[in-house]
C-alpha cells in the first residue's frame, strides 16, 4: 500500500486589490486610498464613510459636531442622506430622466418619495439655519449636492415637475451655502473637465482656467449652451 501523501491545502487567494474590488467590481465612485502614511494606506469607500474619515482627520473644522448630542444629530442626518438619495437619484432621476421609456408608475412612485423627503428636509430647515442647527456640518455637505441641486432646478430639469417652490426653506439654505461658502462653489468644479475654462485663484492651480461657477451650473446647462 502506498503511503498516503499529505495533501497540502491550496494557498489562500491573494486579498483582492481594494481599488479593483471597490471601483471595478462595484462599479461605483467614490473610493479613497489615504496614503498619508505610505506604509499603512487606509482604504475607504462609500461617500458617507469617506466624509467621516476626512472629518475625523481634520477635527478643527468641527464637521461632525462637538458634543455627543450634536454628533448624534449630524450622524443621523448624514445617514438620512445615504438612505434617501438613492430614491431621488436611482429612483426618480433614473425613471424621469434616463430610462429609455417613460413609465408612469415608477415616475409617480419615486416623485412622491422625493417630495416626501424634500418635505422632511424643508421642515427641518424651517427652524434651523443649517441642517443640524447653527453650525455647518457633514450633513450639509452630503445633502446639498442632491437636494440643493434639485430645488435650484439643476438636476433632471425637474424643478417644475416636483414643484420645488413648495420647499422655500430648502431653497433658502441651498442658495445660502453656495453664496457664503467658497468651498461649496469650488466643490462643484471638481472633476469638471469639459467646457470653456476661466479661474483666477492661484491657491488652486488645478482649477486655474475654469469658468466662474455661476456660469457652469450643471452638465445640463453646459449641454444646453452647446458647450461640449
Ligand atoms: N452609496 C454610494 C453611491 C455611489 C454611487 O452611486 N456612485 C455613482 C456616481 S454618483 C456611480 O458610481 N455610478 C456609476 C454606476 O452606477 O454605474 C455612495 O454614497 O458612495
Amino acid at each position: 500500500m502506498r503511503p498516503k501523501k499529505a495533501v497540502s491545502a491550496p494557498p489562500p487567494p491573494p486579498p483582492p486589490n481594494f481599488l479593483i474590488l471597490i471601483l471595478l467590481l462595484r462599479s461605483k465612485i467614490p473610493a479613497l486610498v489615504d496614503k498619508t502614511d505610505p506604509a499603512n494606506p487606509i482604504n475607504v469607500f462609500e461617500s458617507g464613510a469617506i466624509m467621516v474619515h476626512l472629518a475625523e482627520k481634520y477635527p478643527d473644522l468641527q464637521l461632525l459636531g462637538t458634543t455627543p448630542s450634536s454628533r448624534a444629530v449630524v450622524m443621523s442626518w448624514l445617514m438620512w442622506q445615504m438612505a434617501s438619495a438613492p430614491f431621488l437619484g436611482g429612483g426618480f432621476g433614473h425613471f424621469y430622466s434616463y430610462a429609455p421609456k417613460k413609465f408612469e408608475y415608477p415616475i409617480n412612485r419615486y416623485a412622491m418619495e422625493s417630495k416626501r423627503q424634500l418635505h422632511v428636509l424643508d421642515t427641518q430647515l424651517s427652524t434651523n439655519k443649517y441642517v443640524c442647527g447653527d453650525n455647518y456640518s457633514l450633513a450639509d455637505i452630503a445633502i446639498w449636492p442632491w437636494y440643493g441641486a434639485v430645488v435650484l432646478d439643476r438636476l433632471y430639469s425637474a424643478g417644475e415637475f416636483l414643484n420645488v417652490k413648495e420647499y422655500p426653506n430648502v431653497i433658502r439654505w441651498a442658495k445660502m451655502l453656495e453664496d457664503e461658502r467658497e468651498a461649496v462653489r469650488r466643490g462643484r468644479m471638481v472633476n469638471r473637465t469639459w467646457g470653456a475654462t476661466e479661474c483666477d485663484n492661484d491657491d488652486f492651480p488645478k482649477f486655474k482656467g475654469l469658468k466662474p461657477v455661476k456660469d457652469r451650473l450643471s452638465r445640463a446647462d453646459m449641454t444646453n449652451a452647446g458647450v461640449d
